[in-house]
């Protein structure tokens, strides 16, 4: 299984869309907050994908503010993480995922890419793809797990086919 993970896009519908596409063969589409409008319009042109979103802070209307994804092996934690204080910590997104049996939490709004494996909870922030920080290139996520339930996270630096 493969799970594609982007956040923090801020308007960037070319990257975004242009990341969807490099990425065709993924099961899942995870965009873990801050990029609605892009997400609906790139989801809606790709109506046999599944896409999947929780709300950010600069999103609007009835989003989740957090999903529980419930795969057969394991379930995986999303939260966009602003309401989780992350720009201090990942102490309460850990405690949200473990409360809730997640094998995987996912989150993003620090703009700063991140794979951890930490108290036996696989960790990732896939970064910006419009606005990261501390010099890093764009990035998103990919999340790959296999027959057996072995868990591979891989940040990926967004480049544009053009
Ligand atoms: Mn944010």
């Amino acid at each position: 299984m493969k799970i594609t993970v982007f956040a923090d896009t801020h308007r960037n519908y070319n990257a975004l869309n242009a990341v969807v596409n490099q990425n065709l063969d993924s099961d899942l589409f995870l965009h873990i907050g801050d990029g609605q409008f892009e997400l609906l319009e790139v989801a809606s042109a790709h109506p046999d994908k599944k896409f999947l979103m929780v709300k950010g802070n600069r999103d609007y209307g009835s989003l989740d503010d957090e999903r529980i994804i419930d795969l057969d092996e394991f379930k995986i934690y999303c939260n966009h993480g602003h309401e989780l204080d992350v720009n201090s910590g990942l102490e309460k997104l850990l405690d949200k995922a473990a409360y809730n049996d997640c094998k995987i939490a996912v989150y993003g709004h620090t703009h700063l890419f991140k794979t951890d494996l930490i108290n036996g909870i696989y960790v990732m922030n896939p970064g910006s793809l419009e606005s990261p920080r501390g010099k890093n290139p764009p990035t998103y996520g990919v999340i790959k797990i296999s027959d057996g339930g072995e868990i591979i996270m891989n940040i990926i630096e967004y480049k544009s086919n053009v």
